[in-house]
């Protein structure tokens, strides 16, 4: 490959205007961290306990790949923006090979959904999904295999949704459900949970199925060790549908409605329910197939104490974003301190530079100059008259 170098670019000078488009580069690297530490929202729990079919609710209908089956095998970056032109577009983020080795992490676009239906947009999130599994498929010009290089992956499905009508920045995560069937691919994804946990500046958000034993769910536990405080940690029950017609099992009730008032975790945990796979469900509302089951429960004595602010998912999208203005609150004076330190480095800068041309000295040096000019010649003329004068 010829290297193309322009000898422009070095003369001393060049040196001088390079530094300070490098300084001006630092400023939009920090806007990049500081969208990067936005705070997200990380949804983590077993396989198949509702985690995408929450989040596809808490994204106001994105239909991410769901099912009663391992569904979710990558991560799912959902990004909202607000921006003047709408677009919705799908990109694959590379950052492992077929090999499960990390590479230099790269982001490639693969499809425009602004225009697609629902079901549409489900089948290009699938598709999506299936070349990240596939990393070294080139999905412009390569058919993918019938055998995925990898059942689980890192790479990641970001979606980017943007237009007038986001009314501020919001990022969410959909992860790979906890699976004990085979222990390669539990620990594979135990370890991507943990990763995308583990950063700060993330809502952490446990999904508990209450159709089976939540002691033997690790999502509780994987919180804890992350977030001991619980500070940034709110979970979520589904499935109660399934347990409120139980109404003579006490005991499962009883463990469900302490989880629900908060028992480990400070910011307590809300009872979502969300439309099951079961045809007639699928066409209807799920708010209200919601509020029966949450009118159900509350005719069960166990469940009369629990606070009203504890079900449904109007409550829970409050909380979360109560979360996320005490995260970014957080986050504000490291902000600050950054801003301030590089404030004393550019005034540095600042000072080392030349003044602007001031443009009262410019008017003062002009309207001199005429006066001189005027004078002069006015010099010149009377001069000749008086040259006249001696003449005649
Ligand atoms: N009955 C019922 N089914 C649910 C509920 N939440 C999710 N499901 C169903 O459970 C299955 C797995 O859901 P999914 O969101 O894919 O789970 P994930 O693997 O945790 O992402 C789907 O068929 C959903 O329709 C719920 O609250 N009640
Ligand atoms: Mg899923």
């Amino acid at each position: 490959m010829v290297r193309l170098n322009s000898p422009l670019a070095e003369t001393s000078s060049a040196r001088d205007y390079i530094d300070i488009m490098s300084e001006i580069k630092k400023l939009e690297a920090f806007y990049h961290e500081f969208e990067e530490n936005n705070p997200t929202i990380i949804v983590f729990g077993d396989q198949s306990s509702g985690k995408s079919t929450v989040l596809q609710r808490l994204t106001g209908g994105l239909p991410l790949p769901r099912g009663s089956t391992k569904s979710t095998v990558a991560p799912f970056k959902i990004r909202m923006l607000q921006s003047e032109e709408p677009l919705h577009k799908i990109s694959l983020r590379y950052v492992e090979n077929k090999n499960r080795e990390p590479i230099h992490p790269s982001e490639v676009d693969f499809a425009v959904i602004t225009d697609l239906d629902e079901l549409e947009i489900e089948e290009k999130l699938r598709e999506a999904q299936r070349y990240v599994q596939n990393p070294s498929i080139n999905f412009k010009n390569e058919r993918l295999p019938p055998d995925d290089e990898l059942s689980y992956t890192k790479n990641v499905v970001c979606v980017t949704i943007s237009g007038p009508e986001q009314m501020y920045n919001l990022s969410l995560v959909d992860l790979p459900g906890i699976t004990r069937s085979d222990e390669n691919n539990e620990a594979f994804v135990l370890s991507l949970v943990n990763e995308y946990i583990k950063k700060e500046s993330t809502i952490l958000v446990p999904v508990f199925q209450a159709t089976s034993d939540i002691a033997t769910q690790c999502a509780c536990r994987l919180a804890r060790e992350t977030d001991p405080n619980g500070q940034r940690t709110v979970g979520v029950l589904t499935k109660m549908d399934r347990i409120v017609d139980h109404q003579s099992d006490d005991e499962k009730h009883l463990e469900l409605a302490t989880l629900v008032k908060g028992q480990g975790l400070v910011n307590g945990t809300y009872v979502i329910r969300n439309p099951s796979s079961v045809l007639s469900e699928i066409h209807e509302d799920p708010d209200e197939l919601e509020k029966e089951t949450i009118r159900k429960l509350k005719q069960h004595i166990i469940w009369e104490d629990v606070p009203f602010d504890r079900f449904g998912l109007q409550n829970l999208t409050m909380k979360l974003s109560d979360l996320q203005r005490k995260e970014h609150k957080r986050s504000l004076p490291k902000i600050r301190s950054f801003l301030e330190d590089r404030r004393s480095e550019f005034e540095e800068k600042l000072n080392a530079l030349p003044l602007p041309l001031d443009t009262n000295s410019i008017i003062h040096y002009l309207s001199n100059k005429v006066m001189n000019t005027q004078y002069s010649s006015t010099i010149t003329c009377c001069n000749s008259r008086d040259d006249s004068l001696h003449v005649f």
